[in-house]
């Protein structure tokens, strides 16, 4: 309860592993208060800009509400009994490896749990991998050689406690935006070093002491680097050796390495090792610049080598810490939602683990070896293999790398379902049926994040239309399918206590995940559960793993990996000369399905881009604002440059998250080659090649409006705004009349028009109205439209008889880019009152206007932009 008297439902956010805690208050006419739980252990009350701005996404409008069998919508009984009979029939005919689930390290572990138990006890093939293949393999991998299990030895508690924290392949201050604002309270608190490597210079380095812009892929090299300093400087901690087995080996391999593949100086190499040698606690946080890598899992163990070598590990402040992307990614490999995965951390390819798993559930069937991994899972759909294949919450046509292969094989494949909330992704345009999901605030279920901290999700909104939880028609199907019993589930605590006991189990093989517990909670215990680190049993509850060792392999030791440097696996050269990075913007998640409907957030950055060097755009002739055409061997996409010095010459970067939806010339997987790391089968989505050119447009336009519009040029972007809609439009071939052009692209053929034609400029400014208020106005040129978008998209709706000028009246303020989006502060607002008011630190903005004050997420960028304002030399 708060002061206004209405209940809150306390829950957890959905996007990323952090895990944030969230306070929800419904107000009954489909909007909600979202506020960070105090008492939340992940977030004490903060949330970054993409928690904050969660009311904005759970309108109905673009919902799916009813099922769909080949493009008709129908009835649960109808849908759910064609796809039980396509699957058992493809099952009967061409045995259960003709049939595949890919799932999502956003379901819920019910969800999770579920999915994993049809697959693979009822329908008896382990084909079912999920989107954590893309995130997180290399880390499970990694830990499972060094460790014998999948185990996160540490907890967010180590960021407090630390004085050293290294960022290896993670921009935290964008991606676990609240975990890098507890990181730098630790730094005020007690002046912790932060070190950034990462061959890009991000957000994250803003506050950084050290930034290492290594050669992409060199993270090995570096880290066999340190484990030979920290042998050659006496920082080996022998006492704890006698717990591991594997040094010998490990470091005659890291001397073998040379650290010149990183590009690095000798001078930044040894100050890093140094610092890091110095340092007893010392927390080693890495992301996707380490596991997307086809040397993914060799780099983990690169950097577990350097903890165990010195013990610090699993004590307070130290430790290699992987944080986890997905909200529920670390939940989906407890449930073995990987293809080569048992439930609780048991191993398929163990028989004793098989055979305690198949009589816990009662289980015709059980494969002895792991299913096809979601590379090799969607070939085989491509060639016909997986003949049945069903999606749920993910989008692989657009996150996949080879995106457009993937596209074509879903398309081509028998029978696809896809269950999702919308059906308005590149993926759920190929379905043949499709199931209407409930989404994040209407669900009730558990999530994992990346400390190991289970916490609680409730349903506080009613499902809209037909939709249903995922568990609930994945037992469904179960049932349907004739596995009437396993599958007779009535709510998601009944699941969780199965779950729980199971782990009990996997607990007597003396694995690390046993939750057992909380085996016997009550319904009423399971409504009320509090965040709760496992494992948790009637011995154990919480903690750190490894202080003193107890290790999970046979003989409770750990293992030292030796481990060399190998280059990324496409490799450049005249036709292919650069290097293309990938990754994520602070405020769009994924493939944007719910945070593009947030206009604040869409305000961040509007439109798809990719980053290179002023040195590589001057060689290709590339200038600030032009289209590039980026071309690799698999695919081509058109996008906005941005010439920055933050990548490194013959490096480019370019974010993942546009679809066919938003830009479909922009989806960044259809360039990704499917390199995978031989051991843990992720892909490299960073490190791709590809040619760049100047996309050669023979017009440019920039288009406001207030209802959904329809681009279809060359090249287009959408997004939302506060008013309605903005896109950016290029095309090698002008239409031929501008005016009709205008109407169909607002669909108002009988709007009153105002117009400016200059033919033989090849300009046009028109601008629809109806009943006296703007419907859209479009500006083109034949180079990129130089218009105030920021003014522009505040009209749409209203009367706005000077929009054809393109910019305000002399007397309006114009706020400029939105810098900070929880309060949607401009970046000429934040610029006026530096100048007028003198203000020089982020904490003086905060108190005049509020910027930076709520989620923090946007504080570097103020950081950086003061820095511009008072040393424009400097900051270039
Ligand atoms: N805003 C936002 N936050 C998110 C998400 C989102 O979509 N949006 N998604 C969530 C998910 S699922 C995930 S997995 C996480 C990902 O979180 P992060 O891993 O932090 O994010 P990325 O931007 O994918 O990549 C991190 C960095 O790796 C660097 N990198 C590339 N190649 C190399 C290399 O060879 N070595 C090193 N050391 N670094 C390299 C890139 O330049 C990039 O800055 O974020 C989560 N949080
Ligand atoms: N180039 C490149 N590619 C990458 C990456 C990269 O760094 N670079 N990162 C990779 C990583 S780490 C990840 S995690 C993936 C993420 O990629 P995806 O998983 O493909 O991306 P999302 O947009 O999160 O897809 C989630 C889908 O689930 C739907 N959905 C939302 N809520 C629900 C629900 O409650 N139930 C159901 N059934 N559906 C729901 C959404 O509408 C959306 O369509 O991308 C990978 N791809
Ligand atoms: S850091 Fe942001 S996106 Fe991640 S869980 Fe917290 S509020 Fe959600
Ligand atoms: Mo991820």
């Amino acid at each position: 309860m708060d002061g206004s008297g209405l209940p809150e439902t306390r829950s957890t956010c959905p996007y990323c592993g952090v895990g944030c805690g969230v306070l929800l208050r419904p107000d009954g006419q489909g909007g909600m208060d979202v506020r960070g739980d105090p008492d939340h252990p992940a977030n004490h009350a903060r949330l970054c800009s993409k928690g904050s701005a969660l009311a904005e996404t759970i309108g109905l409008e673009h919902r799916l509400l009813a099922p769909r069998v080949d493009g008709r919508d129908c009835d649960w009984d109808s849908a759910l009994q064609h796809v039980a009979d396509r699957f058992s029939d493809t099952i009967a005919r061409h045995g259960p490896d003709s049939v595949g689930f890919y799932v999502s390290g956003q379901l819920l572990t019910e969800d999770y749990y579920v999915a994993n138990k049809l697959m693979k006890g009822f329908i008896g093939s382990a084909n079912i991998d999920t989107n954590s293949r893309l995130c997180m393999a290399s880390s499970v991998a990694g830990h499972k050689r060094a460790f014998g299990t999948d185990t996160v030895p540490g907890t967010y508690e180590d960021l407090d406690a630390a004085d050293l924290v290294v960022l290896v392949g993670s921009n935290l201050a964008w991606c676990h935006p609240v975990l890098y604002q507890r990181l730098l309270a630790a730094r005020k608190a007690r002046g912790t070093r932060i070190v950034v490597i990462d061959p890009r210079r991000t957000a994250t380095c803003d506050s950084a002491d050290m930034h290492l812009a290594l050669a992409p892929g060199s993270d090995v090299a570096l880290f066999n680097r340190l484990l030979t300093t920290l042998y050659e400087g006496g920082a080996l901690d022998a006492g704890y050796l006698r717990q591991t087995n594997g040094f010998d080996r490990a470091i005659e391999t890291a001397f073998s390495d040379d650290a010149r593949v990183t590009g690095l100086s000798p001078d930044r190499i040894e100050a890093f090792c140094e610092l890091w040698m110095r340092t007893e606690k010392v927390v080693t946080i890495y992301s996707q610049g380490v596991n997307q890598s086809s040397s993914g899992s060799d780099k983990v163990n690169a950097i577990l080598n350097c903890h165990l070598a010195t013990g610090r590990i699993g004590k307070p402040g130290m430790g290699p810490l992987s944080v986890t992307g997905q909200p529920n990614a670390m939940g989906g490999r407890e449930v073995g939602g990987l293809a080569n995965m048992l439930a609780c951390h048991l191993d398929l390819e163990n028989p004793d683990h098989r055979a305690a798993v198949r009589s816990f559930w009662d289980a015709p069937q059980m494969p002895d070896a792991p299913g096809l991994k979601a590379v090799d899972m969607f070939r085989a759909v491509g060639d016909g293999r997986i003949k049945a294949l069903w999606i749920i919450h993910t989008n692989p046509a657009v996150s996949m790398p080879e995106a457009d292969a993937v596209r074509d094989a879903i398309a081509g494949c028998d029978f696809t379902v896809v269950s999702d909330i919308t059906a308005a992704t590149d993926t759920a345009r190929l379905a043949d049926v499709l199931l209407p999901a409930t989404a994040w605030a209407e669900k009730e279920g558990t999530v994992t994040n990346s400390d190991r901290t289970i916490s609680r999700q409730r349903s506080v909104l009613p499902a809209p239309g037909a939709a249903r939880p995922d568990w609930a028609i994945l037992a469904e199907l179960g049932r349907r399918m004739g596995f009437d019993r396993a599958f007779d589930y009535a709510s998601p605590a009944e699941i969780f206590r199965e779950y729980a006991t199971l782990s009990g189990i996997a607990g007597q093989f003396g694995r690390d995940f046993d939750i057992s517990g909380l085996a016997r909670m009550t319904d009423a215990a399971y409504a009320g559960l509090v965040p709760v680190r496992w494992p948790v049993t009637a011995m154990r509850a919480g903690g750190r793993f490894f202080a003193d060792g107890g290790f999970f392999h046979a003989d409770g030791k750990a293992r030292f990996v030796p481990v060399s440097y190998r280059a990324p696996a496409s490799k450049t050269g005249p036709r292919y000369p650069f290097r293309l990075n990938t990754g994520r913007l602070r405020d769009q998640w994924h493939t944007m399905t719910r945070t593009a409907l947030s206009p604040r957030l869409a305000a961040h950055m509007p439109e798809p881009f990719i980053e290179l060097h002023p040195e590589d755009a001057a060689a290709q002739g590339i200038a600030p604002a032009d289209l590039v055409q980026v071309q690799s061997p698999h695919g081509r996409a058109i996008l906005r440059a941005r010439i920055t010095d933050s990548v490194q010459p013959g490096q480019v970067f370019a974010p993942m998250h546009w679809t066919g939806e938003t830009a479909p010339s922009a989806r960044i997987d259809g360039l990704v080659a499917a390199e995978t790391d031989p051991v843990s089968g992720q892909p490299e989505s960073k490190a791709s090649v590809v040619a760049l050119s100047r996309f050669k447009a023979a017009w440019y336009g920039f288009a406001v409006s207030r209802d959904a519009m329809a681009p279809t040029a060359d090249y287009w972007a959408l997004a939302r705004t506060g008013q309605g809609y903005r896109a950016e439009m290029a095309g090698h071939t002008p239409p031929t009349d501008w005016e009709q052009e205008a109407r169909r692209l607002f669909a108002a053929p009988g709007a009153s028009a105002m117009s400016i034609l200059d033919a033989a400029r090849g300009t046009a400014r028109i601008a629809l109205h109806e009943e006296g208020a703007l419907i859209g106005a479009l500006f083109v040129a034949p180079r990129p439209v130089a218009v105030m978008r920021d003014y522009l998209v505040t009209l749409p709706g209203a009367a706005a008889e000077g929009v054809l000028q393109g910019r305000p009246a002399a007397d309006v303020p114009n706020p400029g880019p939105v810098l900070c989006s929880c309060l949607g502060v401009g970046v000429n607002t934040i610029v006026e009152a530096v100048e007028t008011q003198g203000l020089i630190s982020v904490d003086a903005i905060g108190e005049a206007l509020g910027a930076g004050t709520n989620c923090g997420s946007c504080r570097p960028e103020i950081a950086a932009l003061l820095q511009n304002l008072h040393n424009p030399e400097a900051a270039q």
